[in-house]
């Protein structure tokens, strides 16, 4: 299989207008008429192709992309093997509903799935559309196959703007205010945090058991939903141990780990999923993002014990499993193996924390520089102080986004800027993008 990026449209960041340009703010008139202003855009340029890690825009602006459409397209852009793919399929048949005249394809990607997430027992999966979608089943098979109601959810988590992943969803703004009321029965618990709370991962366990216990009781546990690195909430990367033990305690009380790596999987951080790096193995594994390389499918993988319990015609849904999203998870997962894509991103990270590590050096604005592989991030704060700094986050994707550089800020508090750069980037584009990051940075202080 071809998997060479023909580069018709180079590997360069080249700006060649004010950004946003003049056809890309003719766009966005059109839009504030016709889109609800409910949507926002981090960067109103819009985008009219793709290669590798460039997005080139309507006015010919060629953008380098450290974002990935937030940890998608991890293959980068315009890969042969998808394109091919993907419109093979699209001239075969698009679409039949797997629930009226089923297609290979999604037994091909339900066998990838098993055979990927962690652990070697007896798996089956279920595919959506959207993480959201899959971290909604997730719960309702947890609570089938447990008859139990109660979901332990932690502090600063993401997982969706659906009614039910609202309420697992820990932050406000923008995404709950008044929007609820919220499914019952989901309880929040501390996280490990290192940088804030200082605790070691058995520690912040202890905490967040003892609050299970004491506030919920063990009895009432369906499943613990965690990100096993926090995407939304501050690419939070917990204590090493803390995964452990709370994957420990659901095993020993009767609980199920449901470990959302709709982010964090597929490569992202050196391992094929983020709990592999501690050797954890999850009850259920939700996926999304990366796992089709742009097209949307998101998979539920779970015990085949538990995935099974649900009676017939319990899970679905039109578009579930779409045989094109389908074929382009084959090609993207078919593309993570050729290229090793995993031993790519934790090269991008040997790169990068070395850099951000000496930027922080002298840049007392940055309190934290954190993450795994390629799921990069600065927590930035007042100088001298932990307080987090919303301003200089903001101001740093603005001064990148001036330059061309796609990066993208997230946390509770508004004050990290995370990278999540497509794993083909080019060591040069890698360079160029630490760059105009740190001339981000030093603009500031
Ligand atoms: N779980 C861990 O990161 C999506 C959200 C962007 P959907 N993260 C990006 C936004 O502001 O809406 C995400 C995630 C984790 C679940 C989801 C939800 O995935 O495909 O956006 O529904």
């Amino acid at each position: 299989m071809d998997t060479t990026v023909q580069t018709t449209i180079g590997n360069q960041r080249k700006v060649v207008t004010p950004l946003p340009g003049p056809k890309s703010t003719e766009l966005h008139a059109r839009r504030q008429k016709v889109v609800s202003a409910g949507l926002t855009n981090g960067f109103p340029v819009y985008i009219d192709r793709a290669e590798g890690a460039i997005l080139v825009d309507v006015d010919g602006n060629h953008l380098l992309d450290l974002g990935s459409g937030i940890a998608v397209t991890s293959i980068g852009h315009a890969v042969p093997a998808l394109i091919n793919a993907v419109s093979e399929q699209v001239a075969a048949f698009t679409h039949t509903c797997f629930m009226v005249t089923p297609y290979e394809a999604y037994i091909h990607v339900c066998e990838e799935l098993a055979a990927l997430t962690p652990g070697d027992h007896a798996k089956t999966s279920a595919l959506f559309n959207s993480g959201a979608e899959a971290v909604e089943n997730a719960v309702k098979i947890a609570r089938l196959a447990t008859g139990r109601p109660a979901v332990i959810v932690v502090d600063h988590a993401y997982h969706g703007r659906t009614n039910l992943t609202m309420a697992l969803t820990a932050k406000n703004m923008p995404y709950k205010d008044r929007f609820g009321p919220f499914a019952p029965e989901i309880y929040r618990v501390p996280t490990s945090y290192p940088y804030r709370d200082g605790l070691s991962g058995p520690e912040a366990a202890a905490r967040a058991i003892a609050e299970i216990e004491g506030s919920v009781g063990a009895h009432n546990v369906a499943a613990i939903v965690i990100e096993p690195i926090q995407g939304e909430g501050g690419f939070i990367v917990p204590a090493e141990g803390f995964l452990p033990a709370l994957s420990a305690w659901t095993t020993a009380n009767g609980a199920l780990f449901i470990a959302d790596e709709i982010q964090s999987g597929f490569c992202r951080t050196g391992k094929w999923f983020a709990v592999d790096h501690e050797g954890v193995i999850p009850d259920i594994v939700t996926t999304a993002k990366g796992l089709a390389g742009g097209m949307p499918l998101a998979g539920v993988t779970g015990r085949a014990e538990i995935m099974n319990q649900v009676h017939e015609g319990g899970l679905g849904g039109t578009y579930g499993g779409n045989p094109v999203a389908a074929v382009a998870a084959l090609a993207t997962i078919a593309t993570m193996r050729e290229q090793n894509l995993a031993a790519r991103a934790e090269h991008i990270g040997d790169v990068a924390f070395a850099a951000l590590r000496a930027l922080q050096q002298d840049s007392p604005i940055i309190g934290d520089v954190r993450g795994r592989g390629a799921m990069i991030a600065m927590e930035f704060v007042e100088p001298g102080t932990t307080t987090p700094n919303a301003a200089a986050a903001k101001a740093i994707v603005s001064y990148c986004n001036q330059q061309g550089v796609i990066a993208i800020s997230c946390g509770t508090y508004g004050n990290v800027v995370r990278l999540l750069p497509p794993l083909v980037i080019t060591d040069e584009q890698l360079a160029d993008g630490l760059e105009v990051l740190s001339a981000a940075v030093r603009s500031l202080r």
